[in-house]
């Protein structure tokens, strides 16, 4: 699968279900603790260096962001959730809002869940996997900077993510880098494996 940079768009920064787009294209969810690297991966699979908007500053997109794929497929970035700084009221109104988009979206296919894997997961990590199949949703993990990991100690990370995890093997794990692309290819061809 090979996406045309010129052919993605942001289609509608949606606050609740009445905006989501009706294009009948399979959807591919994104989620992970704010400053992972979700932005930086979705301008990686997009092949442009801003469509998603990079921040050092977490916790600012409260809408559902609906990116056309180049016509094949349609990626939902959610808000980073474990913002330290979120009010109870807001992460109540996250909640409601991911819940929402998970449980009834008829066209989703899979959840990318962005993991830092220099990082053992978070408690937020954790619980996200599990509502994650609670609901039974395939999960693609990819584990973000991973330039920032000796190669010889890459194995030794995975495995930790997987343990806190307790990873269910169907699913896929892929180490990655937005900085060299790296294992870009592995993605592009696991996103393809879930929408076909
Ligand atoms: N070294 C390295 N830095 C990354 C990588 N991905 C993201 N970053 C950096 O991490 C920070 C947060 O990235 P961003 O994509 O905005 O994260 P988001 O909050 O999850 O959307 C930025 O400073 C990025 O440049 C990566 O694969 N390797
Ligand atoms: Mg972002």
């Amino acid at each position: 699968m090979k996406i045309n940079p010129g052919s993605v768009d942001i289609l509608i920064s949606a606050v609740g279900p009445d905006q989501y787009p009706e294009t009948g294209l399979s959807e591919i969810a994104l989620s992970g603790r704010s400053n992972v690297g979700k932005s930086s991966f979705i301008n990686a699979v997009a092949g442009r260096k801003n469509i998603a908007r990079t921040s050092s500053k977490p916790g600012k997109t409260q809408t559902l962001n609906f990116y056309d794929m180049d016509k094949k497929f349609v990626f939902v970035d959610v808000p980073g959730y474990g913002y330290a700084k979120e009010s109870k009221k807001a992460r109540e109104k996250w909640g409601a809002m991911i819940e929402a988009y998970i449980t009834e979206r008829e066209t989703l296919r899979a959840v990318i869940q962005l993991i830092d894997l220099r990082h053992k997961p978070t408690e937020d990590d954790i619980l996200m996997y599990d509502f994650l199949k609670y609901y039974e949703i395939p999960v693609i993990v990819v584990c973000t900077k991973m330039d920032k990991i000796p190669k010889s100690k890459v194995q030794k990370h995975l495995k930790i993510v997987r343990e806190a995890l307790e990873f269910e093997t169907q699913d896929t794990i892929i180490p990655f880098s937005s900085m060299d692309k790296k294992n870009l290819p592995l993605v592009m061809q696991t996103i393809a494996d879930h929408i076909e």
